[in-house]
Parts: structure tokens; sequence; C-alpha cells
């Protein structure tokens, strides 16, 4: 056996290996959800094909070509009785681009389809588009709302990071040809973490938005915001409510944004959004949870105090360090709920949880008082219950 020969052999068993290898359920200490032990997704998950020249002639030593960094933000839909990922994947050039994956289980063997997506542009090229979340929209689209990130036309010669970030809008029906629509406009000079409903809101398209006024700082902007449209070819939020703020000292005091969507329960609409931070080792991203009242997707009915799920661990490391951030969710019939997250924009992992456990927490979880004070004293209520509880 040649070079080349050892070289093919060695990494196709490394990738069939790491492709069919198993997750394993993690003990739940607080009982909300489970982690897995391994990453669904990772940088290696990604099609030899994609990487590698397998000529002989044109690459006798058999380097890999075509680098790839990350896999992460993906979002998430149930798809043809698969559990399917429409994955960020960004090369060793940092672009990013999307890339389906599809699971039979949810937990493992994730997989990537043949080629990654080619998404069609407007007039205005993007320069990276990335964080997808796809939604299966009652008008009987898929709508893949992402961040289209271009540079700012404003930028002095000496600043080559400055860039606007806005709404690009595609849709599909089976996740292979998209069709692309205008961007959505705002009020807001910069926009990610847009997120479409699925419903029809007083016969609207309704977009959960998040304005910023700098595309890493939210300055005056920030928070969860809110508004309709009556076009999706054409999107167009006039006035944007704000849902759910930045909050002083709380885990989303420097900025949060939306998750994927909300899910429909029978008490509201449940939310998942990551809150932001700013630390002496920078920023730290954790996912928090609250409900809005079913009517009134505006109106914030129950919100725990703190952070849902922080990185832990591994999690911790990465290309940017102390992020955790989820764009999909998958509610299957019987009641489960698989929670799509990266950890520090490198690899996507699953926590499994269902929804009468997320509704329990949501509802029965105790509010942030925003005082030290007012902590201790929630502390102590719960402990006086339980008094009473262990008297009787
Ligand atoms: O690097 C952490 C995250 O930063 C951004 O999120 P936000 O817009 O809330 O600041 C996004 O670029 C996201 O992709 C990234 O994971």
């Amino acid at each position: 056996m040649n070079n080349f020969e050892k070289r093919y052999q060695f990494l196709n068993e490394a990738y069939g290996q790491l492709i069919n290898r198993k997750n394993e359920k993690e003990e739940s200490l607080n009982g909300i959800y489970n982690r897995y032990r391994y990453p669904v997704l990772t940088a290696a998950h990604i099609p030899l094909n994609w990487k590698y020249d397998f000529n002989p002639e044109t690459n006798p030593n058999l380097l890999e070509r075509i680098g790839i960094n990350a896999t992460f933000n993906a979002g998430a839909i149930k798809f043809n009785g698969k559990y399917v990922m429409v994955v960020r994947v960004e090369g060793a050039d940092r672009k990013s681009f999307f890339a389906v994956a599809e699971s039979p289980n949810g937990i493992d063997q994730f997989q990537f389809w043949d080629e990654p997506i080619v998404l069609p542009e407007t007039h205005e090229p993007d320069t990276n588009v990335y964080d997808m979340r796809i939604v299966a929209h009652e008008d009987g689209w898929m709508y893949g709302l992402f961040c289209t990130e271009r540079k700012d036309p404003a930028a002095p010669v000496h600043d080559q990071s400055m860039a606007v970030a806005q709404c690009g809008i595609a849709r599909t029906k089976d996740l292979v040809k998209w069709e692309r629509l205008a961007d959505l406009k705002t009020p807001s000079p910069q926009q990610r973490n847009v997120v479409l409903h699925p419903e029809f809101i007083d016969g609207k398209y309704a977009f959960f938005t998040r304005p910023q006024d700098g595309f890493i700082e939210s300055g005056k902007g920030g928070g969860i915001g809110f508004g309709l449209s009556t076009s999706i070819e054409n999107a167009s939020v006039e006035q944007e409510i704000i849902v759910d703020n930045k909050n002083y000292h709380t885990v989303y005091e420097a900025k949060n944004g939306m998750g994927p969507e909300p899910i429909k329960t029978e008490h509201g609409w449940l939310f998942l959004a990551h809150g932001v931070r700013n630390t002496a080792a920078g920023l730290r991203y954790v996912l928090y949870m609250f409900m809005t009242a079913l009517d009134d997707l505006t109106k914030v009915i129950y919100k725990p105090a703190g952070y849902f799920i922080a990185p832990e661990g591994d999690e911790r490391i990465g290309d940017v360090s102390n992020v955790l951030f989820s764009n999909g969710w998958i509610l299957d019939d019987d009641g489960t709920i698989f929670i799509y997250y990266a950890s520090s924009d490198t690899r996507m992992h699953v926590a499994t949880s269902t929804l009468a456990l997320l509704t329990d927490y949501v509802m029965h979880t105790p509010a942030d008082g925003l005082r030290s004070a007012a902590s201790v004293q929630t502390i102590i209520r719960n402990i006086e219950k339980n008094q009473v509880v262990s008297k009787g």
C-alpha cells in the first residue's frame, strides 16, 4: 500500500467511526434537561470529498486542500421524519455558509447532505452569511432567516472590520432549492438574530428582531423586538416593540437575542434566547428562557431568574470562548424537545428535555429580584417551604 492509499484508508476509517459513534445521555442534576457526552457536529463531520482532492495525479500526498474551521449555530427542523440541522459551516478562510445535516434520532449519527446549500443572493452580494433560523410557516413554506453581513461603506480605510449586519430571507420546500427574497427592512441600522414567527398575527408575518446601533455594541438599541409585515417577499417592519430588554446586573445586561422560533404551549409561547454580559475575560453568552401570553407575543408572563444553560467543561473553550448560542430546537409529537446549541462558536451539541419539564421550569422558577437581598429572600422562602414539608 503506498502513502496515498494508506492515508485514504486512515481518513475514511476515522470519518466512519466519528459518524457512527453512539452518543451517551448524561445524568441531569437540575432535572430540567440532559446534556450528551459528545458534540453532535464538529468540523471533523464535514464530508471528506468537500476537503480532499482524491485524485492521486493532482494530490499525490493526499493533502487537505480546503480547510473547515467550525460547525455551529445551526437552525433545526424535523423534515421527512429526520432531525435536520441547517448548520453554519465556517471555512478556514473565515467565510460561513449553510449546509444541511440529518440524523435518524436527533442525538447522534448526524451526516451532511451531499453538497452545501447554494444560497441565491440579492442585488447586493453578501460577504458573509450565518446563524439561520429555519421555520415551517403556516403559509406552507420553510423560511430561513439569517444574518447577511457586508462591509460598512462608512468604514475608514484603517478599519477593516466595520460591518453592517441585516436579516436575509430565503424560502424552500425541500431544503435543497432556495428562493432568496429581499432583506428585511427595519428602522434599525443593524439586525442580527431575527426570527420569523410560525403563525400569522393579525393576518401579517410576525418577526422577532434585535435592533442594535453598532455591529457589536447594542448602544441605545438592544432587546428582543417584535414587529409585523404585510409582505414576506418585501418584508418591512416599521415599528419594533421591545418584548424583552437587556437589564442592569443580569445575565443579559450587555445584550440579548432570540434563539429559535417560540413553541406554543397551553400556557403561553415558550422562548429560548441568549443573554450576554461583559466580564474581565470578555463577553459571556448563556441561554435563558421566558414565556409570553398566548394572545400577546409582546407580553412576558413568566421569566426565570438567570440562565437556563451556561457553558460548562469543554464547552467553555473554542474560537470565541465562554459562549453558548442556540438557534434551533425540535419538538417531537411525544413532547420531547431537542435543544441544539453551539459552544464557543466551534461545535454543535444537543440537550433533551420535554415540553412538560420546560413549562414547569419557566412557570415555577423564581423570577430575578434584581438585587442580592432579593435573591437571599427567595432562598429563605424556599427553605421555609421545605421546613413545612419536612414537619408535615
Ligand atoms: O460570538 C458569539 C456570537 O456573537 C453574535 O451574537 P450577537 O449578535 O448576539 O452578539 C453572533 O455573531 C453569533 O453568531 C455568535 O455566535
